[in-house]
């Protein structure tokens, strides 16, 4: 029996190679597997967990949809929608929200990142995130949500969520419970500045990811100044942990060439970083170009766009709008 795959990505601009490598490449996968049933969701509602500006959001979340489409995910295989045409998303996450605990919640670390110090001023939006996210899953009662390692927490919360609605209602599997699809190898992709802090679109330097749209030039300058140390390159893997830049790069390089560390490894023992630079450069230029001239192609016919979205978000309604529906008649409404 095939999957059922359910997976999001933001609206929030600059998609990089992170969420590429991380995420995208992988839904294109999942949808090729035979039986696979797939959902690729932006979500919208989540972007607004921040500040957005509306005519920036409304572009971004054709951007996402068309970097979807330029990176090989097919509207007539897997159902493509924004978040905020489907409105059990939104009604499913209360009835979730009061299913969740609050110090589940106060776990969770990617609430602590992003608020900050400040976290008295961030929205009860961005804390109640994986609320939101446990929904968006459970709704298609997905068997598999392939993410970045930066978000296996949330899944775990979701699966936390959907047990305990199951038990506390006597709904007996109404929910499926959902494993997270995460890479073994190059599940995070660090920023090409700190090679301890992840590749992120909010990331206020540019110079700090390599963007899906980024033009061959952009790439070029971004790795040649992307953050290196002074020492040869090492002919195993023992003290990459000691240079997490390096082990970055090398990631990034086996991941695009589809190719294991080790190999690498042995391709550039005993090199210096400007080889590796240069052999990057121009692969990451051969994988993203096409993909970056598909987005602005695609990007010029909107319509095109918004149709695809209205079209999934139909298939999506009838999904979403129905588990809603069985879900609010167990809770007694
Ligand atoms: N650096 C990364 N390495 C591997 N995977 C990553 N993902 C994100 N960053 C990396 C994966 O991409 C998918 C979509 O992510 P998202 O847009 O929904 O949100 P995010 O995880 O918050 O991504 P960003 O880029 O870091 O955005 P900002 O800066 O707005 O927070 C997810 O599957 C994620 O795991």
């Amino acid at each position: 029996m095939g999957k059922k795959i359910f997976s999001g990505v933001q609206p929030t601009g600059n998609l990089h190679l992170g969420n590429y490598i991380g995420a995208i490449k992988n839904f294109v996968s999942l949808q090729n597997e035979k039986d696979n049933n797939c959902v690729f969701c932006v979500v919208d509602l989540h972007a607004v967990t921040v500040k957005q500006d509306p005519k920036i959001l409304k572009n971004s979340i054709r951007e996402t949809t068309a970097a979807f489409l330029a990176s090989g995910i097919d509207p007539d295989k897997s159902i493509i929608f924004n978040q905020s045409l489907v409105p059990a998303h939104s009604e499913a996450s209360w009835i979730l929200g009061c299913i969740a605990r609050m110090g589940w919640l106060n776990r969770m670390t990617q609430f602590k990142e992003k608020a900050g110090k400040d976290k008295e001023k961030a929205s009860v939006g961005l804390y109640i995130y994986p609320v939101l996210m446990a929904a968006d899953i459970l709704l298609y009662d997905a068997s598999h949500v392939p993410v970045g390692e930066d978000q296996k927490q949330h899944l775990e919360l979701s699966r936390d969520i959907a047990q305990k609605f199951n038990i506390d209602y006597e709904a007996h599997e109404f929910f499926k419970v959902p494993e997270p699809l995460i890479q073994k190898n190059f599940s995070r992709i660090m920023s090409l500045k700190d090679g301890m802090k992840k590749m992120s679109k909010s990331d206020p330097s540019d110079l700090s990811r390599i963007n899906l749209t980024d033009t061959n030039d952009e790439i070029a300058i971004k790795i040649k100044k992307a953050k290196t140390d002074n020492e040869i390159l090492p002919a195993s893997e023992k003290n990459l942990k000691e240079r997490p830049e390096l082990e970055n790069l090398l990631g990034i390089y086996s991941s695009l060439k589809n190719q294991s560390l080790k190999i690498s490894i042995s391709e550039f023992g005993g090199k210096n970083f400007s080889d590796l630079k240069k052999k990057l450069t121009d692969l990451a230029i051969e994988k993203i170009s096409p993909i970056s001239s598909e987005i602005k192609k695609i990007q010029s016919d909107n319509t095109y766009i918004d149709n695809i979205l209205l079209k999934g978000a139909e298939k999506a309604n009838k999904i979403a709008g129905k588990k809603v529906y069985e879900m609010k008649k167990i809770i007694g409404f």
